[in-house]
């Protein structure tokens, strides 16, 4: 048996090893196993002569059937992620991907779903470029930058473009209000790894969604994102500590995560993560040596009774209607 074919029957084995342990993420695991020794049939048909691992990676990520082969992709990275660190084998494609089981299926199983292209590269192109012509503006190095919609039509028009809303209308419902939006960047100079934290406790509220967007590759090298998938059924206990002038005031203790259950969103420019904003999520630091844009939309059904905030200068109803009947003050 080559190698690869070896790594997935050891792959197999580790999660049916899992699987025999009571834990919470028994189920998983299991379905995991299942899927690993699936996974060898159906390497070992489609790909029978002996191969490096490498070279089936880069065949995998090119044919789209392999790339967004099934949800069960999912269980096979995380046992692979785990893996690649103590072995520094593989890296898998990340999973919760729109193909992997519908759009709206996925996001409500893992808490986000990644939707590969939605915007072209000439378009993603012109965002950054916009991006930067305000950051010039505004004097911002790097870090966050809150309000591109407030500051830029541009952006005001991405934030209603129709793809963006296709999706978010088939996960928060027909009423669609737009809330705010952010630049991330990390640098050569500052690349920063976000630490783990749900989004919620920064609004409170009703429940919101933000669309992360790769202004360029964020590869794990440059910083992409991590996630927790299922993680946005509970609100996690934030009680790390942020030191002085790190922001991220509301994150987890360090120790908090088993990051061999999270799963690492590497992202071509163009590429969205649709999360809720109890999804657990991080990012790598980056360590490239190149620049690392990602632009954060936050949406929420504009039919549902929420807070009012302060920060949402630029908050608009970009599809159907507002028919929330009273809104409620931020609380300090
Ligand atoms: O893009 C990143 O590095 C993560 C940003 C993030 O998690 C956030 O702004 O909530």
């Amino acid at each position: 048996m080559h190698r690869f074919l070896a790594v997935a029957a050891d792959c197999a084995s580790y999660f049916e090893e899992r699987a025999a342990k009571d834990s919470p993420a028994q189920a998983a695991f299991a379905q995991g196993a299942a899927a690993a020794i699936q996974w060898q049939a159906l390497l070992q048909s489609a790909f029978p002569d002996p191969f490096e691992a490498d070279a089936l990676f880069a065949q995998m990520n090119a044919h789209r059937h392999f790339r967004y082969w099934s949800v069960r992709w999912h269980y096979m990275a995380e046992a692979m992620n785990a893996w690649r660190e103590d072995e520094g084998l593989l890296s898998m494609e990340p999973i919760g991907t729109e193909a992997d089981g519908g759009l709206k299926s996925t996001y409500d199983q893992f808490g986000y779903v990644v939707v590969r292209q939605l915007f072209s590269e000439e378009e993603v192109v012109a965002l950054k470029a916009e991006a930067l012509k305000i950051l010039a503006e505004k004097g911002h190095h790097a870090g966050v930058f809150v309000g591109l919609a407030a500051s830029s039509s541009t952006f005001a028009e991405a934030v209603c473009d129709v793809r963006l809303l296709d999706a978010l209308e088939s996960l928060i419902g027909p009423d669609i209000e737009f809330l705010s939006d952010k630049v991330v960047y990390k640098s050569a100079e500052t690349g920063y790894a976000s630490p783990w934290h749900q989004d919620w406790p920064y609004w409170k509220g009703a429940h919101k969604l933000s669309v992360w967007v790769a202004l360029e590759t964020a590869s794990v090298e440059s910083g992409c994102l991590k996630l927790l998938p299922g993680s946005h059924k509970a609100l996690a206990a934030h009680d790390g500590v942020a030191k002085e002038g790190e922001g991220f005031g509301h994150r987890l203790a360090e120790d908090a995560i088993d990051e061999t259950l999270a799963v690492s969103a590497p992202c071509e420019p163009g590429d969205a993560v649709f999360f809720h904003d109890l999804t657990l999520h991080a990012s790598h630091p980056n360590v490239s040596g190149e620049d690392r844009y990602a632009w954060i939309i936050t949406y929420r059904n504009a039919a549902e009774e929420d807070l009012t905030y302060d920060w949402s200068v630029a908050a608009k109803v970009v599809r159907g209607e507002c028919s929330r009947s009273s809104s409620v003050a931020e609380e300090h």
